[in-house]
């Protein structure tokens, strides 16, 4: 890489995603290369902000919420690393601070928005001026979801061709729905036995359905996309409701079985039916764990506050949430 210069310090905030049509299983592992195309949402202010500063005592430093990790910690391994990318073989001992906003109670994962937060913030750190796409595409390498986050609103992950990866990353979709709400339902914030990575892995390896899963997710992310372009909410919700419930099908299918719900999750699934029964325009998503995530609109929030007494509602579209954050400057 070129010779790199470095300003003081440099901070960056990214949301944390919920894909409607989901991203499972890898066609190359070091790279984070998807065997299908993907589809999210961001959530606004629910995120990571992450701070990069010289580290005067010549060590690298991966504090996370506060805490500073030992260098052996997967995140921080995992962090350090990524950075590498950037910095090659020169000399830049680096402080990573990364705080993240999203509720632990929701079980968001946060890699998703870290590692998109830490890219921006590398970015500016090195004076890079990347392109957003390329940004998207450093991203994806830390974490998959984390191409996502790059942007905000909705927004699509190419799963590309080529065997760099340098043509799949995410762009964001034009399209607003100031109306949409996504509500995070707690069910358990237990930490997960099987971490997304490994848990891709099994099911392309040992199960029997995910030969069905790259066909399923391309018909999915179609169906979104006229959805979207329609102005459909049910047809949107319908489809994300039915790729989840398709995901973890493929995930239940694998050996040893991989089954990320709870006894909560279920009686929250059928909660979620019963509303529909009686008339209320509410689906759900559920990613690797047993929390769900559910979609509706404005206008039936009271309603699912109600029924979901913890729901932590998410405004996508907010007035204040619409930055293009590739291209925010955060001197
Ligand atoms: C998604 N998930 O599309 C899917 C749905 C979880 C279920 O992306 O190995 O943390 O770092 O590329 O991105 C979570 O997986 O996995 C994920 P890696 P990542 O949101």
């Amino acid at each position: 890489p070129k010779k790199l210069i470095a300003v003081d310090q440099a901070e960056a905030f990214a949301p944390s995603n919920i894909a409607l049509c989901k991203y499972w299983g890898k066609r190359q592992n070091e790279l984070n290369l998807p065997v299908n195309s993907s589809l999210s949402v961001s959530l606004a202010h629910l995120g990571s902000h992450t701070q990069i500063r010289p580290a005067t005592s010549g060590e690298d430093q991966v504090i996370l919420n506060g805490q500073v990790l030992t260098a052996d910690t997967p995140f921080a391994a995992k962090v350090i690393s990524f950075v590498n990318l950037f910095r090659g073989q020169q000399n830049y001992p680096l402080i990573v601070d990364t705080r993240n906003n999203i509720p632990t109670a929701a079980g968001l994962a946060s890699s998703a928005s870290g590692f998109a937060a830490l890219t921006l913030a590398l970015n500016q750190y090195f004076q890079l001026a990347l392109p957003d796409t390329v940004l998207s595409a450093f991203a994806r390498m830390g974490s998959g979801s984390a191409s996502r986050s790059v942007f905000t609103g909705f927004v699509e992950w190419r799963m590309g061709q080529q065997e760099d990866g340098m043509d799949s990353h995410a762009f964001p979709l034009d399209v607003s729905w100031p109306d949409l709400r996504v509500g995070l339902v707690k069910v358990s914030s237990a930490q997960k036995a099987v971490d997304s990575r490994a848990g891709m892995k099994r099911t392309v390896e040992t199960s029997g359905l995910y030969q069905s899963w790259p066909a399923q997710a391309a018909r999915d992310l179609e169906t979104i996309h006229q959805a979207l372009i329609d102005d459909d909410f049910s047809q949107l919700g319908a489809t994300a409701e039915h790729n989840a419930m398709s995901m973890h099908a493929t995930m239940i299918a694998s050996w040893p079985p991989l089954l990320y719900w709870q006894a909560e999750s279920v009686a929250a699934m059928q909660r979620v039916w019963a509303l529909r029964e009686a008339g209320v325009e509410v689906y759900f998503t559920m990613d690797a764990g047993p929390n769900l995530k559910l979609l509706f609109k404005a206008k039936d929030q009271l309603l699912l506050e109600t029924e979901f007494p913890d729901l932590e509602v998410v405004a996508p579209f907010a007035e204040d949430s619409k930055t293009n954050l590739a291209s925010e400057s955060v001197n």
